[in-house]
């Protein structure tokens, strides 16, 4: 059965170092640090080559939401891999998985969601959304209209198109951006100088859209793209005003409104969507990750009617598509994962018991010391670290804090993830209470740890 060979955990370092290019990774302080390399897992638990135990705070990145180990999931791939491993959908071809995930998700989605297309990943999603985008206003006559808008510290995916439409300016910096999109600032109350209050500041960043229409010429703005909640860009949850606003001016100016799901959707927040959690209607959504727990990769665009209806009736073929666009193996997981949420009634559960049950617990970490600030919403949240509690006043970057305390966290068998000068966390959402102690105790123990290792 085996087709991996057995190697030592420091073969598999070395091998490792010499010829695997990791994403996002220093290569040279990786060949110094060495990979920590995870050979199984198990509900929310991951397993080191020694061994270590360690809970998955991550839900791997931030897409295994019904835990690992899912035996149907394994079925659903192996059964669909016997059956047809592999056949496309250009040339008018189709096969049931493709097809019959399509109907699930129109009835998982807001009512003007008919039609989705397939991709392999989140970034292939944004890519796709883009073309759509600007392929919609052509069709209308309005050719012009161009500007995509998004926002700073946002995260897309790494493609081109992704990384030009994410707001992280280091990216920028890599490999150079597309034009035609502008960026406007996040919603992001604590990392402001705090002078208004949550919800004037949550209208005041909503209408930074307004602006930037206004700068740009009405005439000339596409779509406005965000995630509900930014995940990478370090959990940023908007106040409750920004949403409804961000809605009002995307309908006063008629512009295309774009939830980047692939964090948020498929109950991330306890609901289907992110969408769904702040009441938004969205023309389309992105999505990937959740779709299939990570189990197998696939992404897509849910395309709303009023851009499905134009690109179909007056666009004829849009040239667009990907080899692996609508995977029938992944399609047979993601159809076995949307039954799983729905027998063990995965998103109620967020919405109604772990989901409240965790944020409960998270908060008492805003009495630490060294935190200034907790978050959450659903099984997704963040902390800030802060070096002077009553001012809020943060530790100089230099120092690292979200790394320190992140490398406490794994080597006392918690993955979180750093984010600046906050930690960030999102957990299967099969996590059971007894779970969501451990990882408020860990996080707890190794805040005390950051605080004398600082
Ligand atoms: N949109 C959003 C909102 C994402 O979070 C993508 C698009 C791109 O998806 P792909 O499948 O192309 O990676 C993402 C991905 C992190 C981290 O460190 C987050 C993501 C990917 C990798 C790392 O938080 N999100």
């Amino acid at each position: 059965m085996a087709v991996i060979e057995k190697r030592s955990r420091s073969e598999w370092e070395d091998l490792d170092r010499d010829h695997y290019l990791h994403p996002f990774t220093d290569h040279k302080d990786l060949g110094a640090k060495k990979s920590r390399i995870i050979t199984r897992a198990d509900g929310v638990y991951i397993y080191d080559a020694d061994d270590n135990k360690i809970l998955d705070g991550m839900s791997g990145l931030w897409c295994v939401n019904a835990g690992y180990g899912r035996e149907e999931l394994v079925e659903a791939a192996a059964n669909q891999l016997r059956e047809l491993p592999y056949y496309n959908s250009f040339f008018q071809c189709a096969h049931p998985p493709s097809i019959e995930l399509s109907r699930m998700l129109m009835e998982i989605t807001q009512p003007q969601f008919n039609r989705v297309f397939y991709t392999g990943s989140g970034s292939e999603s944004i890519d796709t959304m883009i073309r759509m985008v600007r392929r919609y206003w052509d069709l209308l006559d309005q050719p012009e209209r161009q500007f995509i808008i998004s926002r700073e510290n946002a995260y897309h995916g790494s493609t081109v198109a992704g990384a030009s439409l994410g707001g992280m300016k280091p990216m920028h910096e890599q490999g150079g951006t597309l034009g035609g999109i502008a960026h406007i600032e996040q919603p992001y109350w604590f990392g402001s100088d705090r002078t208004l209050s949550p919800d004037e500041f949550g209208l005041q960043t909503a209408r930074a859209l307004e602006k930037k229409i206004e700068e740009l010429g009405p005439e000339r703005v596409a779509a406005f793209v965000a995630e509900p909640i930014q995940g990478a860009g370090g959990v940023i949850i908007p106040p409750d005003t920004y949403w409804p606003e961000i809605q009002r001016i995307c309908d006063d100016y008629g512009i295309l409104l774009v939830t980047d799901e692939v964090i948020c959707g498929f109950g991330r927040l306890g609901e289907w969507f992110g969408a769904d959690y702040y009441g938004v209607k969205p023309d389309l959504m992105t999505f990937a990750k959740g779709v299939t727990s990570g189990y197998l990769p696939l992404g897509g665009v849910m395309v709303g009617d009023r851009v499905s209806d134009v690109l179909i009736d007056k666009g004829g073929e849009f040239y667009h598509g990907y080899t692996y666009s609508g995977h029938p193996a992944s399609c047979a997981v993601a159809i076995e994962n949307i039954h799983i949420m729905q027998r063990e009634k995965l998103i109620e559960r967020v919405r109604d018991d772990i989901g409240p049950y965790l944020q409960e617990k998270w908060h008492t970490l805003a009495e630490h010391p060294i935190v200034g600030e907790t978050r959450m919403v659903g099984l997704m949240g963040a902390l800030e670290l802060v070096e002077n509690k009553e001012t809020l006043e943060r530790f100089d970057e230099d120092i690292g804090a979200g790394t320190i305390c992140r490398d406490h966290l794994v080597n006392n068998g918690l993955v979180m993830r750093a984010v600046g000068e906050s930690v960030v966390t999102a957990p299967p959402l099969v996590l059971t209470h007894e779970e969501a102690d451990e990882l408020v105790e860990i996080a707890w123990k190794c805040l005390d740890l950051t605080q004398q290792s600082i």
